[in-house]
């Protein structure tokens, strides 16, 4: 198959625990992050036109491994477990960070980190502290705002607006960002085009 071209097959590989044990890293990977529950799980099942293809849930802390999608035979969208789940052991949290910070600081293949945001809440210490952690370790990234069917189109502009404000309080740019819903199928074509952009001019 060709770069450039819409998503005409999403299959699953694998889940993994580890970094270590993740496919080898000979395509180029795109990973989607974010507090339990933002929606990362249905924003892929939203990209790919397959709602079964990544195992959403009302209540957070459903995705818990490292998950595999290979995309039009080329390139990997990654699902990962939730940040910041208060409703578990603090073992289990602890474990779930450590996957999580071991595969973004590891995986050379990752060509850029999807960072999803609720975009009906105000800007969050911790999603801001996340990206900050982002900043500091030189890892790629940018923000998808999510469920923007619950907003008008006001609210919208403000959600980002908010974030900039915010952000550039420390930072001297802000990173680009996509507000996206999935339940209304909006950004699809946006986010997918980025992807595409990145996957022809990022070399290996
Ligand atoms: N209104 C609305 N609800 C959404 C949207 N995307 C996801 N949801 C809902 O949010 C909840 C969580 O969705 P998931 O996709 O499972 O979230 P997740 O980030 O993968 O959650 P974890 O795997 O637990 O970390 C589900 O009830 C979804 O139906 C959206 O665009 N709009
Ligand atoms: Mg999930």
């Amino acid at each position: 198959m060709e770069w450039n071209m819409d998503i005409v097959k999403a299959e699953f590989v694998v889940s993994n625990a580890t970094v270590e044990k993740c496919p080898k890293p000979d395509r180029h990977e795109y990973a989607f992050i974010g507090r339990s529950n933002v929606g990362k799980s249905s924003l892929i099942n939203m990209l790919t036109n397959n709602k079964k293809l990544a195992k959403t849930a009302a209540r957070p802390g459903k995705t818990q491994l490292i998950n595999h999608f290979l995309i039009n035979d080329m390139w990997y969208m990654v699902d990962l477990p939730g940040y910041g789940y208060a409703r578990t052991s603090e073992t289990a949290r602890r474990q779930f960070e450590k996957m999580i910070r071991d595969y973004i600081l590891k995986r050379e293949n990752l060509v850029c980190l999807f960072v999803l945001i609720d975009s009906r809440l105000e800007p969050q210490k911790i999603d801001l502290e996340f990206m900050e952690w982002l900043g500091e370790n030189g890892v790629p990234f940018v923000m998808i705002f999510t469920k923007a069917d619950k907003l008008s189109a006001t609210q919208r502009l403000k959600c980002i607006d908010d974030y900039h404000k915010v952000m550039l309080e420390t930072w001297e740019t802000t990173p680009m960002a996509f507000m996206t819903s999935s339940e209304k199928r909006l950004g699809r074509e946006e986010v997918l085009d980025y992807i595409d952009e990145l996957n022809r001019t990022v070399k290996l």
